[in-house]
């Protein structure tokens, strides 16, 4: 186990740029990719990399995600490996949430110091990537950086969403910028490789990954009028301190709103998605659910799409889309561009008989319905015939079943929608 480097994951503010998927949960436990929730990316890169002591910094304790860490991630009884949820909490010194990113981690020190540990890396919890830490604090470590701060090339398009910095030719950042006006980018561009020129990317941008040394950090911490990394501790610290850029290569997405996290989840079903699952050495973990394989019956026809476990499929056309666990779909129902997140749970054939009878709605996703453009969250009782039809056609908007944000209709977690229901 890397005994030198303590994992700080940073797992959400208000989550409002992924409501309404964060109406009913913390940030971290939003499911992802059919089976895993948005917290098993970073926990997962962090194993992957032998770097098994890990905080999660939340800014709620939601049920859903305290359950999936404690169902999850077990280590060993002889190891000191651990994930910890640390909430915001009001102390009489605290009398509110967490104010940013850096704030998180000022509130926590107290957590991070009982352990020993000579580098923190600080991880974004909404973001897609299969990273290799140790290239990174290896780097770090070899350079004699006291911070480093993970990198890639960008597009003028993507340039004004990220922190942009420069470097000198030592890979030394001598000065950065958040979130530039798109007016300042001429002044920001920097040499990139040949291949990053030719697909546009001029700019390089901070992942939000960073290394601290432990008594930087700790001297950084100590000042409360600093809340954020990005706006704050980092630009302060060029010149200051020695900042270090780690140019990472890999596939690596943010998938911090509605839309980036829609094409994410939808990506998984290219042909080689640039995300790879299938990958022996760079596994992503989750909960191990002793699910029943999936059941398919009927003129079923499934083209470009994931499919998770325990779920029953009785004559449907799926196109496009992302079949979370337990998803039961009826017969003549159409699905395309969308993502499914599947149930908690299976009602049983007593349940199901009743309800018919009280004519009550099962969970799952009627008979002959039309979905195309949707996020489906988790226990959602969708009936007969109804047609979700998004796009950009649909304006912004936010009903007590469901909201619609650039064009995706997102079904609130355990919405029921009546027989012959039409967005
Ligand atoms: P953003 O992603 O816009 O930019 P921010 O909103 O601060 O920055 O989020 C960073 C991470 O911290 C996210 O995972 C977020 O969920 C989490 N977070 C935000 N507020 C939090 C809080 N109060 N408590 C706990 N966690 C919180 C940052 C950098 C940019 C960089 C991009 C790369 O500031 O410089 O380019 O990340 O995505
Ligand atoms: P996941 O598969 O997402 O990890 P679990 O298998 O842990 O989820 O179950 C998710 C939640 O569903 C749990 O909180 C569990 O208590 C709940 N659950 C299970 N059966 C039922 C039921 N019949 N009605 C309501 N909730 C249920």
């Amino acid at each position: 186990m890397n005994t030198s480097t303590l994992a700080i994951i940073l797992g959400g503010g208000q989550g409002s740029r992924l409501y309404p998927l964060t109406e009913t949960r913390s940030k971290p436990a939003v499911p992802i990719a059919g089976k895993y929730r948005l917290v098993d990316i970073p926990i997962s890169n962090c194993i992957n990399s032998d770097i098994k002591r890990m905080f999660v910094l939340t800014q709620f304790n939601s049920a859903s995600l305290n359950q999936h860490i404690k169902n999850t991630y077990h280590f060993s009884h002889f190891s000191t490996a651990f994930v910890d949820i640390l909430a915001a909490e009001q102390t009489p010194d605290n009398p509110t949430w967490f104010q940013g990113t850096a704030d998180a981690v000022r509130q926590c020190m107290n957590h991070f110091l009982n352990h020993q540990f000579d580098y923190a890396l600080i991880l974004s919890g909404d973001q897609l990537y299969q990273m290799d830490f140790n290239q990174m604090i290896k780097a770090h470590h070899e350079s004699g950086a006291e911070i480093s701060i993970a990198t890639l090339p960008v597009t003028s398009k993507e340039a004004p969403e990220f922190g942009i910095l420069k470097t000198d030719a030592q890979s030394w950042i001598t000065s950065f910028i958040e979130k530039p006006d798109a007016s300042l980018l001429p002044e920001w561009t920097s040499d990139v490789s040949a291949e990053s020129a030719a697909a546009g990317k001029h700019y390089l941008a901070s992942m939000g990954i960073y290394i601290f040394n432990r008594q930087l950090l700790i001297d950084l911490m100590s000042n409360p009028n600093t809340k954020d990394f990005g706006k704050e501790i980092i630009p302060q610290s060029i010149g200051k301190h020695k900042v270090l850029s780690y140019q990472y290569e890999g596939y690596w997405t943010d998938i911090g709103n509605i839309e980036s996290f829609f094409e994410a989840n939808l990506g998984l079903t290219d042909d080689i998605p640039q995300f790879n699952l299938f990958d022996n050495s760079q596994k992503i973990y989750t909960r191990a659910r002793v699910l029943p394989p999936s059941k398919i019956t009927g003129a079923t026809t499934i083209d470009r799409s994931v499919v998770a476990e325990g779920c029953i499929i009785n004559g449907a056309t799926i196109k496009h889309s992302v079949v979370g666990i337990r998803s039961r779909i009826g017969y003549g129902t159409s699905i395309s561009n969308s993502y499914l997140m599947g149930n908690d749970y299976y009602q049983n054939l007593e349940e199901i008989r009743q309800n018919v009878e009280k004519q009550i709605i099962n969970i799952g996703i009627g008979t002959n319905c039309v979905l195309n453009n949707t996020i489906i969250d988790k226990n959602c009782r969708i009936g007969n015939g109804v047609v979700l039809n998004g796009g950009p056609h649909l304006p912004n908007q936010n009903t007590p079943l469901f909201a619609v944000k650039e064009g995706i209709i997102v079904v609130k977690k355990g919405a029921i929608l009546p027989d012959g229901f039409v967005v």
